[in-house]
């Protein structure tokens, strides 16, 4: 079987690739994803200025995931944009995926313009979900912020857009989010960000710094969340908008299950966090294990294909 995979018109050789803020904060990271089994790899959410982030400790690892308040730490736009305009000339054939936000509506208008005048020939994720700055609402919990933005950002922004969302918990906001995806002509939308604002308790005592120990949740805890996500907007969108799943895949039937859900493209990271980038090739193993005994082919001989009873 092969897990190759497509978004919008670019192909990619696996399926799998990193979540945004997992093993991407510089080019040492970022090289490591290029070297492993990954189809590519997606940057860290980038601000305009660099960020130093919040106070540690702001990421720990359970036994059924993880909780984060990194609070938006990276290196800049520029140096992300730098590095990707290199790798255009090394590795021509490839296609990379800039994550990115604003701090502010200007802000994120100021970085999509000059992604719009830069040479970037990648994919932009735009990122409408971080649950850990303060002060700062997760913006696509707002759905009229969002639409305006989004109609603001395509009467400039012509190059290949998603967005990475916030789980949603209602079917009614499905049906409202979907609404307005449909709107635009965006290439992906990405399900989901971690569960934003859990908090997790050892020995009587939160477990990060920022926010008296509230954090994003990532893991083992979330498939369920995620794979609703997905399949929710797979029923809603119009088939031109892929989906790409995140959210709670430890293994290749993870994986598998995130593709009947209708993903095209697989991210991994708490445990890309927790393995490390050879967690790629055992994952995608696994995976092509399941389809050599299904005998499935490609991922599109069951993508979106969930049985209903
Ligand atoms: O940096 C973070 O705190 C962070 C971000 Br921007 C995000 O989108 N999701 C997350 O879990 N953490």
């Amino acid at each position: 079987a092969t897990t190759k995979t497509s978004i919008g018109n670019f192909d990619f050789e696996n399926c799998f690739m990193n979540a945004a803020g997992v093993y991407c904060y510089d080019r040492n990271e970022l090289e490591q994803l290029i070297n492993s089994q990954a189809g590519t790899f997606v940057t860290k959410t980038a601000t305009l200025q660099p960020r130093p982030g919040n106070p540690e400790p702001r990421y720990h690892d359970t036994a059924l995931g993880s909780i984060n308040s990194m609070g938006l730490p990276n290196l800049g736009f520029d140096y992300y944009l730098d590095y990707l305009l290199e790798l255009q000339k090394t590795h021509p054939h490839r296609t990379f995926f800039f994550s990115l936000v604003g701090m502010s509506t200007e802000d994120t208008h100021a970085l999509l313009k000059k992604v719009q005048e830069s040479d970037f020939k990648g994919i932009t994720e735009l990122n409408l979900s971080c649950p850990n700055v303060p002060g700062k609402p997760q913006i696509a919990y707002d759905l009229e912020t969002t639409e305006k933005l989004l109609a603001d950002i395509f009467s400039y922004f012509k190059k290949p857009l998603g967005v990475k969302l916030p789980p949603y918990f209602d079917i009614v906001h499905f049906d409202q989010a979907a609404t307005v995806f449909n709107k635009f002509p965006l290439t992906f939308i990405n399900c989901i960000n971690s569960i934003g604002n859990g908090l997790v308790i050892e020995d009587e005592s939160v477990v990060i710094k920022p926010k008296n120990g509230f954090g994003g949740i990532g893991g083992e805890y979330i498939k369920p969340t995620a794979l609703a996500n997905v399949h929710a907007f797979y029923q809603r969108l119009n088939p031109s908008i892929k989906i790409i799943g995140t959210g709670g895949v430890l293994t290749g039937q993870d994986a598998f299950e995130h593709i009947l859900c209708g993903a095209s493209m697989v991210q991994i990271g708490t445990t890309l966090h927790k393995e490390g980038p050879v967690a790629f090739e055992r994952i995608t193993n696994e995976l092509k294990d399941i389809m050599d005994k299904k005998g499935y082919k490609t991922i599109e001989d069951f993508r979106g294909k969930l049985k209903y009873l």
